[in-house]
């Protein structure tokens, strides 16, 4: 099983993802948000590109039936429900609702994978369940980090060394890409004490700096929340219930 990693979501073009699965990763916070409000009961999550998307999306929903989750560069949107905090999205606040996402890096990077054969969406959180789902899969694997406008972030970049010492096991291959050689070496060197080289990255300190600094230590988190959210049909939705539905 080949394993390629691209360190910033902007630059993944169709033909890089195509029959492949991949796993899209956005540790700060829109994949700890995703798999919060799966855990927590949300029939599905939409991520969207723009809020041009959003509105059109839910201007014929029956405003019951959803809640509208987004920042831009951290702060929530106006106007919307819930900003981008895993701690907004609790079981009483999302009910049985659909969950509509625009985050600035990594609802978009989700949407750009739709041509994949399947698109997981992963992190700390949730690392263990989602690296054995890509394992089973079998299929080779593309690993996407949001990144931060185009820029990698250190964060995304652990999480991505963390997934390739999951998917690869034992058999870490004798050759990897630039990339995957970044994101392993550096997970691996870093491995015993995550939590510190995250709460020191940019995105970190931002969202320390907006008052969100107690989401952090959350989302760096390993597998607290153990499901597998795949993007099937524009939502994403958790991996079991998709299986029972089929
Ligand atoms: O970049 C993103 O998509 C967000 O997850 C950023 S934030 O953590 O909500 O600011």
């Amino acid at each position: 099983m080949r394993v390629e990693v691209f360190l910033s979501g902007g630059s993944v073009l169709p033909d890089d993802v195509r029959g492949r699965t991949v796993i899209v990763i956005d540790v700060l916070r829109a994949s700890t948000t995703i798999a919060t409000a799966l855990s927590n009961g949300a029939r599905a999550v939409i991520p969207v590109g723009d809020m041009a998307e959003a509105g059109k999306m839910v201007a014929n929903l029956d405003p019951a039936s959803y809640r509208l989750g987004g920042e831009r560069d951290g702060v929530p949107i106006e106007g919307y429900h819930f900003g981008n905090s895993p701690r907004e999205y609790s079981r009483d606040a999302i009910g049985d609702r659909t969950v509509i996402l625009l985050t600035t890096n990594g609802s978009g990077a989700i949407v750009r994978c739709a041509e994949a054969a399947e698109v997981l969406v992963g992190g700390f959180v949730n690392a263990e369940a989602v690296a054995a789902h890509a394992r089973k899969a079998g299929r080779d694997v593309v690993i996407v980090c949001a990144g931060w406008r185009n820029r990698i972030s250190l964060e995304d970049t652990l999480c991505a060394g963390l997934f390739l010492d999951l998917v690869w096991g034992e058999a870490v291959p004798g050759i990897m890409t630039d990339s995957a050689y970044i994101a392993w070496t550096m997970y691996r060197a870093e491995r015993h004490d995550l939590l510190g080289p995250i709460q020191r990255c940019n995105h970190a300190k931002r969202l320390e700096g907006l008052g969100y600094g107690e989401d952090v230590a959350i989302c760096a988190r390993r597998d607290t929340l153990p499901l597998v959210p795949v993007y099937r049909e524009g939502r994403l939705v958790r991996l079991q219930e998709t299986a029972a539905a089929a």
